[in-house]
């Protein structure tokens, strides 16, 4: 078997009047090719969204010349191998057309040999406009299902179109309809066969993990073939007698003592390298060793979600995630990477791949297995019912099937979802029964699909719902997954989140602005004004901004400055995400799951997410390194009374003491004070005691409480602090402090930066002008006679001179006053 590989440079061209072709990268997209060109802005900044809107209207074409030789074309079989178009597409070689695309999740693979010569070939890729497409297969349904559109103007049916959903906008997207060629682009020849997908299956017992390969094989003809199978330091070989055809060849391996995978917090993440040739080709994976279970069955609290993990149920913690970028070609492993470590580095174990983006490609879910990420999967449906027709259902069967097998042995992998809340676009009132079995149809086609492919993982219809069988009032907390969306859309206060008990809240946000850098990165010196049309183009959600203002008057005094304002939209969001997930996560094993609604930004925006589009951490991705550490306190005003609560995710058990002090806010003298004993098995949770809020606090104006956790178990210690005000800030005098600071350089490379205050301090943050760095804490209260040490890291290389220049300290006292 040979290879000739097609990515590199190609020629783009566009129906566009006056268009001259440009140089495009292929595996790339257009956008980034003509960006490159300089024929359009970079539309991450200031209006320039509005700049870009015409790509999506017009049809391109992608083109290569490339030279075959005699002996490429000697072989029996020769394909085209395209991971993924974007998306509808007529594929030609030397002018004739091979193939056609409509679905950039389905990877084409077609026998192209009597269409090549020897010599020099052309290969071009002819992009319809979306827009066109949407309307000619719409005129193959028989049912026709709303539309839905983003917010871009382009792109009216994206539902219709199996393209990226949130290419054309969304309440935090960007909206760019581009089009593209991703991931491998080939030719290979074979002298018959052609090795298609690679399973494995675990079958855990005591100290012992036997583990079946198979290789699905696709031959010309009939006759034996050696397939070899190489892994855990074995090697198999076996002459497979194959039919024509399809076909499924296995070997079996076992593994004494496994080295078992875990997801990150529990354990280890041992890869065993696995590699299956067959005909010259080869497949190499690394796998996991792990038995997985997600668990969904009723109990005494209703009905339960979590995932099961070598039998130790997870406490799923972690956040959604969106595209990183606009624009496919710039997803690289090292973005990838830094998104993930970080999520890690805010103790997360779990990730759901939200159904409105795609299917990530290898090296995500790679690093996903590495770094222990457990990942929801949804299928790329989403906020929509979609077509039912013949000809769409087959495109998403096909495509569910492929991605489902492409990724199946992926450790980090944890439950199949059908896809985001699209049963919620189904009347709940059977008024409409045409589109309620539309609905039902697709869906039945993706469990199928998906059951094709992997037995091994359970199929959630959809998020949220209740019941792997029960669609109805996905608000549910009893049972299933929820979206609690009540806090932001619905605008209850934070304390709402004290009302519920979900079973896993799959998604739940509050919107900040992102980091001042990455504001000043596309405001520009007119715009800086919550209310200038720059920063309105950079907030997607209707009312999003209003909603930021509003809380403020519930809660704060209203910030004096711009970049206060910026600030303090941080400081209101990691309130909101901070105060539900402290209380969830000590109400387990009822909750299993926070999932925050979401991690990342696809371009820069005022969002739900935690790290802005730039990577930086807002103040909430602080908060969650803290609230998402492996043992935490908390107290829970609810009631008139005060709940001293507790969790741990620690496999042992663990002793120790909460402390709470009752904090005079004026200056920092504890003038209460409560100890209460810690002793919480293996992964326990407790609610340690209850008392009236007033014998704690008389006047709430005056004092605040602040907990003080120290346990120990395994020859480990945990410690976990935190500060909770009874009344809102605004009503309190927050004393206005000196803060004072050291930098300075560690022996490791990195920088410290120490801080001290002679009043107490709240939602102390420290940043540098157009310096990225990541604190090894920040955002948080600090008292007189304190020291607090940070170390931190720079995106470039900087000097303390530099960084002292840039350092800017706010804290929520200095917001309104300065
Ligand atoms: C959800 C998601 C997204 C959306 C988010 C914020 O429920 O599924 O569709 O971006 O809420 O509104």
């Amino acid at each position: 078997m040979s290879k000739i590989n097609l990515s590199g440079i190609w020629k783009l061209s566009c129906d566009k009047e006056g268009f001259s072709p440009i140089e495009a990268n292929v595996p790339g997209d257009n956008a980034s090719a003509l960006l490159r060109a300089g024929l359009i802005p970079d539309p991450n900044v200031g209006l320039n969204e509005h700049e870009v809107q015409w790509i999506g209207r017009y049809n391109w074409r992608w083109e290569r010349r490339f030279t075959v030789d005699r002996e490429f074309l000697n072989a029996e079989r020769i394909w085209l191998n395209l991971d993924s178009v974007d998306t509808a597409a007529d594929i030609f070689l030397n002018g004739r057309k091979i193939a056609s695309s409509e679905d950039m999740f389905l990877r084409l693979r077609v026998e192209v040999k009597p269409f090549l010569q020897e010599g020099e070939n052309t290969i071009a890729v002819a992009i319809t406009a979306p827009q066109t497409y949407i309307d000619r297969i719409s005129e193959t349904f028989t049912y026709h299902p709303p539309r839905r559109e983003g917010n871009g103007s382009f792109f009216y049916g994206r539902n219709y179109i199996r393209k990226i959903q949130c290419q054309g906008g969304w309440d935090w997207g960007v909206s760019l309809v581009l089009s593209g060629i991703y991931g491998e682009i080939c030719l290979e020849n074979s002298s018959g066969t052609r090795l298609e997908y690679v399973r494995t299956e675990q079958f855990h017992s005591a100290g012992r993990c036997n583990v079946t390969v198979t290789a699905e094989i696709d031959a010309l003809a009939a006759g034996t073939v050696p397939v070899t199978f190489a892994f855990n330091g074995e090697t198999r070989r076996v002459d497979a007698a194959l039919t024509a055809g399809k076909n499924e060849v296995s070997a079996d391996f076992e593994v004494g003592n496994p080295k078992l995978w875990y997801p990150a917090g529990y354990g280890e993440q041992p890869l065993y390298p696995l590699t299956v040739t067959a005909d010259g080709m080869t497949l190499s994976k690394r796998i996991g060793l792990r038995d997985m279970q997600t668990v969904s069955e009723k109990d005494e609290y209703g009905v339960c979600l979590k995932f099961r993990v070598n039998g130790i149920d997870v406490f799923a913690k972690g956040a959604d995630w969106i595209p990183m970028d606009s624009r496919p070609e710039t997803y690289t492993r090292a973005r990838y990477d830094a998104l993930l470590s970080d999520a890690v580095e805010a103790n997360m174990n779990c990730l759901r791949v939200w159904g409105g983006g795609l299917y990530e490609n290898e090296d995500f879910y790679d690093l996903c297995d590495e770094k222990g990420i457990l990942i929801w999967q949804d299928m790329m449906l989403a906020c929509a019912v979609y077509p039912d027709s013949d000809n769409f259902l087959a495109l998403i069967r096909a495509e569910v099937i492929h991605q489902v097998k492409r990724l199946r042995d992926h450790a980090c992998i944890a439950l199949w979802c059908g896809d985001n809340e699209c049963a919620q676009f189904v009347p709940r009132e059977h008024e409409n029964v045409r589109k309620v079995v539309c609905y039902d149809r697709v869906n039945q086609a993706i469990r199928h699909a998906v059951f094709a492919a992997d037995r091994t993982r359970l199929f959630w219809p959809t998020s949220p719902c209740n019941t792997q069988d029960d669609f109805t009032d996905q608000d549910t907390e009893s049972q299933g997954d929820m979206h609690y969306w009540r806090v932001w859309h619905g605008g209850r206060s934070v304390d709402a989140y004290y009302e519920i008990t979900p079973r896993f809240c799959s998604e739940f946000g509050y919107q900040a602005f992102p980091s001042q850098n990455t504001v000043d990165f596309y405001v520009g010196e007119n715009g800086r004004n919550v209310t200038s049309p720059v920063m309105e183009l950079h907030q997607k959600n209707n009312a999003g901004n209003s909603k930021i203002v509003e809380m403020f008057t519930r809660y704060f005094r209203l910030p004096a400055g711009f970049e206060d304002f910026i600030y303090l939209s941080q400081v209101q969001q990691a309130m909101a995400i901070r105060t539900g997930v402290e209380f969830w996560r000590t109400l387990k094993p009822v909750c299993m799951g926070t999932i925050y609604w979401q991690l990342n930004d696809n371009w820069p925006v005022a969002s739900w997410s935690s790290l802005d589009y730039f990577g930086n951490w807002k103040q909430l991705h602080y908060h969650a390194k803290r609230f998402y550490a492996p043992v935490i306190g908390t107290i829970v005003p609810r009631e008139n009374k005060l709940e001293f609560r507790v969790s741990s995710d620690v496999g042992s058990r663990v002793c120790g003491t909460m402390t709470v002090f009752a904090v005079r806010i004026a200056d920092g003298c504890r003038v209460k004070r409560l100890s209460l004993p810690v002793d919480l098995p293996p992964y326990g949770a407790a609610l340690l005691r209850q008392l009236p809020a007033e014998e704690w606090i008389a006047d709430p104006t005056q004092e605040f409480l602040l907990w003080e956790l120290e346990v120990s178990g395994d020859g480990k210690s945990y410690t976990h602090r935190g500060d909770r005000f009874l009344t809102e800030y605004k009503h309190c005098e927050l004393p206005k402090a000196k803060i004072t600071h050291r930098l300075s350089r560690t022996e490791d490379g990195k920088f410290l930066l120490e801080l001290e205050t002679d009043k107490p301090v709240f939602y102390l943050f420290a940043e540098f002008r157009k310096i990225q760095a990541t604190f090894s804490d920040n955002s948080f209260a600090l008292l007189p006679g304190e020291i607090c040490r940070l170390t931190f890291r720079t995106g470039a290389e900087v000097s303390l001179e530099e960084l002292e220049q840039a350092l800017v300290i706010r804290d929520l006292r200095s917001s309104y006053d300065c």
